[in-house]
């Protein structure tokens, strides 16, 4: 079983599709934004998550081909889908600390915008805190060019990591989304304290908060009462085919 081998062929062989999991605005109540999620149909062994094939990528020169090639395809479908739906749904999508390092990322981010259509502030690219803060410096510099092409910035697993609240600070960011094992810890309930911690840090610096891993009710009544402006969860939905997602129009 040689996955990394496989997975050289999986773009030119068309395995490779993007999943889409809904986004709720919790003061319209409407889902807005859905965020992007690569998938891989292996010819022998099915679906295969993101979770195994993306380290695999990491540590292989592939992830910048596939990284990209993710891009190219949820711009496009997006751009298509609210050229046909009335609701505009707009795009989060997920980075890799090696894209950061790519000198041509930020073009191949405007070519994709411009090729589909897709307007820059209907995409916005997430990057992991620990991301973030393998080199602070290198990623300011790569998200402020970012900022410029008009995209917006969210932090992902916001808590799981250590960042410098100065840096927080002066990074062109619009969203922090809270890690989802401080929404259901391990048993199952969400950490309060902290959270109201995480909704207090973002408001004062004027971004969104986004809670995810919301998987009942209890926790959805929680992070309402707590101030978080978005949730994603399987409560409301998990990440499916764009023809499949609901049309919440
Ligand atoms: O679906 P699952 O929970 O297995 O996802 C695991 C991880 O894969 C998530 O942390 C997600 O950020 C990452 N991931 C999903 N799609 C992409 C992608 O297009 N690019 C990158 N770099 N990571 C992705
Ligand atoms: O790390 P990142 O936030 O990019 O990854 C998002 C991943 O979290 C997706 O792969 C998605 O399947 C998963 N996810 C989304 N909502 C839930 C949820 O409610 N419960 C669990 N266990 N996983 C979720
Ligand atoms: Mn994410
Ligand atoms: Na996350």
């Amino acid at each position: 079983l040689n996955l990394e081998q496989d997975l050289r062929h999986a773009v030119s062989r068309g395995q490779l599709w993007m999943a889409y999991q809904p986004i709720v605005n919790l003061r319209t109540h409407r889902v807005g934004w859905v965020e992007g999620l690569l998938r891989w149909t292996h010819p022998v062994h099915g679906t295969i998550p993101p979770g195994e094939f993306i380290p695999l990528a990491e540590e292989s020169d592939l992830i910048n081909s596939i990284g990209i090639h993710a891009l190219r395809m949820a711009t496009r479908e997006i751009a298509a889908h609210r050229r046909q739906r009335t609701l505009p749904l707009q795009l989060k999508a997920n980075l890799s600390a090696r894209q950061l390092d790519d000198p041509h990322f930020a073009v191949a981010v405007h070519d994709a915008l411009e090729q589909t259509g897709l307007p820059p502030s209907a995409l916005c690219l997430e990057i992991t805190e620990s991301t973030l803060m393998q080199d602070p410096e290198a990623a300011e510099a790569v998200l402020n060019g970012l900022r410029e092409l008009g995209v917006k910035l969210a932090i992902d697993d916001f808590g799981t990591g250590y960042s410098a609240l100065a840096l927080l600070h002066r990074l062109p960011l619009d969203t922090l989304k809270i890690d989802r094992s401080f929404i259901a810890g391990r048993d199952g309930t969400a950490n309060e304290p902290f959270i109201a911690s995480i909704v207090a840090l973002a408001h004062t610096l004027n971004l969104n908060v986004v809670a995810e891993g919301v998987e009942t009710a209890e926790q959805l009544a929680t992070i309402r009462r707590l101030g978080c402006d978005e949730v994603q969860g399987f409560y409301f939905g998990r990440p499916v085919p764009i023809d499949e997602l609901p049309d919440a129009a």
